[in-house]
Parts: structure tokens; sequence; C-alpha cells
């Protein structure tokens, strides 16, 4: 519960990527915004000298091998977990128990039966005033935000046709060794979790609709690679492609792939509707662009919104109008709007349950996709 008079105590579980970008948001966001003080009090890691390392690097006071007694702390009200997948269910569920706000990476969890139990912990917390959140960074690039507020108004019209594909290619390279994110008991699944969670999240937020349906092919072009004691075989998929029904009437087609040679980390989306489009591309993140049909033929053409000034989203606790964003602010504008949470009150979004909800459409995508394509309903959807 919150202590009153100092500064929230934040420990940060996982010193890795995520661990990073989120350390760098926690050091940003006060610089950034008037949110509430915190204290970067520990992060934790299973390997003592590294963990130490980053600990001193990213700003942290101390550093843990030891998960349960830093969150155990009498000084540490916030836990952000950033390990992999396997262990999201284990610690949110205890901090959670101790009374304490979970913001956790996405997807929410490796299984449907961990993120259920995850979310009905959550609910129960809330009764006593917990906060809990996860971590979809990409609700909160402006640009996205903005789109979402537009669909929200009905600008478009009546959505009809998304399309949202999430493409990197990390492993094109048959050689490229073993990794946890390669192993499905530690990650959960391959692009599937990885990327196409962001996507289905993407998917709910921007229509605020329900998905119904899926029906999905998934592949795994490389089966086995380098391990450090031999090769081991691949558990995870490389890629899916799905096709999505939302409760809005809209059909949406989902790619994931970590195997597209040549893109990086290529997060495209297209929302049609029967008034205007919308299209974003996380390679041109301070951009939207709009298509409105109400224009005169002969002047009719996508715009491109530079949403980089002081009334658009996040942006007023950053730089002067036309000074662009990258992909690290995302943390840290979801940092803020977990605080804010904190001090109101108010449930953060995305909740547990949209956390769950999307866990729901990946294992709808999975099911379908051992189903050689066959539509499967979404657990839970009407
Ligand atoms: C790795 O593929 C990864 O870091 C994802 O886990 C993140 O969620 C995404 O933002 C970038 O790529």
């Amino acid at each position: 519960m919150l202590r009153t008079g100092s500064a929230l105590g934040v420990a940060v579980i996982g010193h890795s990527f995520m661990g990073k970008a989120h350390s760098q948001a926690w050091r940003n966001v006060n610089a950034t915004y008037d949110s509430t003080l915190v204290s970067m009090r520990v992060l934790v890691g299973s390997n003592p000298t590294s963990t130490a390392e980053s600990a001193a690097k990213y700003g942290w006071e101390e550093s843990s091998t030891d998960w349960r007694a830093t969150i155990l702390r009498e000084d540490i009200d916030i836990v952000d977990i950033c390990t992999p997948g396997a262990l999201h269910a284990e610690i949110a569920l205890f901090a959670l128990a101790h009374g304490k706000h979970v913001v956790v990476e996405k997807p929410l969890a490796n299984t449907l039966a961990e993120a259920e139990e995850m979310n009905a912990a959550a609910l129960a917390a809330a009764e006593r005033g917990v906060i809990s959140m996860v971590g979809f960074n990409y609700r909160r690039i402006p640009a996205l935000t903005m789109a979402q507020r537009m669909l929200a108004e009905g600008r478009l019209g009546q959505l009809r046709q998304l399309n949202i594909r999430y493409y990197q290619d990390w492993l094109v390279d048959d050689s490229a060794p073993m990794t946890w994110r390669l192993r499905k008991d530690e990650a959960g699944s391959g692009a599937l979790g990885d990327l196409a969670s962001h996507a289905v999240d993407q998917l709910r937020f921007l229509t605020g609709a329900q998905i119904s349906s899926a029906s999905a092919t998934s592949r795994t072009f490389v089966t086995e690679r380098a391990g450090d004691s031999g090769p081991e075989q691949v558990s995870v998929d490389d890629a899916i492609w799905a096709t999505l029904e939302l409760d809005n009437g809209a059909i949406a087609t989902v790619e994931a792939s970590r195997m597209a040679t040549g893109r990086k980390n290529s997060l495209r989306i297209e929302v049609y509707g029967s008034q205007g489009s919308l299209e974003f591309d996380l390679e041109s993140m301070n951009f939207l662009k709009l298509y409105e049909a109400s224009h005169d033929a002969g002047e009719q053409g996508f715009k491109s919104i530079m949403v980089t000034e002081p009334e658009h989203p996040y942006l007023d606790g950053w730089w002067p109008t036309g000074h662009v964003l990258g992909w690290a602010e995302s943390f840290t504008h979801e940092i803020r709007d977990f605080l804010a949470a904190i001090v109101s009150g108010i449930p953060a979004s995305p909740s547990f349950a949209d956390g769950l909800a999307v866990q729901r459409v990946l294992a709808g995508i999975e099911d379908s996709a051992t189903q050689s394509g066959a539509r499967v309903k979404v657990a839970g959807a009407n």
C-alpha cells in the first residue's frame, strides 16, 4: 500500500533488453512529467555480477538476485516484471498477494491458465487498492494514441478492414544460436507471443472491439539451432498469419514474423473505414497518415500528420514543437500512466483483463494453426 510522504519505491525484475528499456523510463519519468516521485530502489537479476553492473549503469540504488525478498521489502511499492514470460505469473501473483502495484511486460503470461489466474488475482487485489497493468508500450506512441482517439470519435465511419503486420528478421540466419525466446517452456510461443501480441493488442485498442474468431497458419522455418551443448530443437513458431473476425463486423489480418529478411522492427498498421483510412509505420513513428473520403475527388490522398506538437498525446512534457520522439519514449509514457493510476486509484489500462483477452486470441490463433487453419472461436467471445 502507498506509504505517505515519500517517493514510491520501485523494483524492476529482469535487467536485459526490457529491463533496460523500463529502467530508462523510470529514470526519465520525473524529469519529463510532473508525476509522482519515484525512487529506483532495486534491480533484480539472476547473475549477481551482471545485475550489479546493470544496476549501477541504469541508475538503481541497489541490485539483488532474490526477487521474493525484494518484493517483501517495506520500501518497495511497485514491482515491474521484465523477465522471460515463464516467470511472469509466479512473480506477479506473489507481488499482488503482498499488496504491491504490478506492471508486467507483454505478453501477460505464457499460458492461458496463467493469464486467467493472474487476472483473478489482479481483480482481487484491486479491491484493496492495488493497481496492475500490462506493458503494451505501443499504445503509448503518440501517433497511435491519436489514431485511437480519432477512431473513437468515429472519424473513419464504419470500420471494415484492418491489416497489422509486425516483422523482424533476427532469426533469418539459420546459424543464429538458440535463445530462451525459441523455447516454448520459457517464452510460451515465438513470433506469436512476442510480436503478434502487440498486433492483437493494437486491434483491440484501436477499434474497441472484441475479437471473436481466428483462422491461422504458423511455421517454424528453422527447426533446430545450435545450443550451448549441441543442436537443440526449436519449440516455437518463427511466423504466423491470421485472419480475425471482430465483433463490430470488421475483418483483420495479422501477420508476425522474425524471419522477414530486411525488416528490423517493422510494425505497420492500416485501418480502413467507410469514410476514411489510417496508416502507421513504426519506422516513421512520429507520423500518422490519414485519408478522408469527404475531401473533393481532385484533392483526395493520404495526408501525413507529424505527431510532435504540444497538443498531441504525451508531447506536453517533451520538447518544443516539431522535435521528434523515439521508441524508448513509449515506455516513459507507459510509466507515467501507471503512476497516474496509482495516485488516482483509477484502474490502469491495459489491465490484466486486457492481457487475458489478448492471450485468448493468441490461443485461438495457435489452435487454428494446429487444425490447418480451421476457424476457431476465441474463448470468452460472443
Ligand atoms: C523482441 O522481438 C522485441 O523486443 C519484443 O519483445 C518487443 O515487445 C518489441 O517491442 C520489440 O521486439
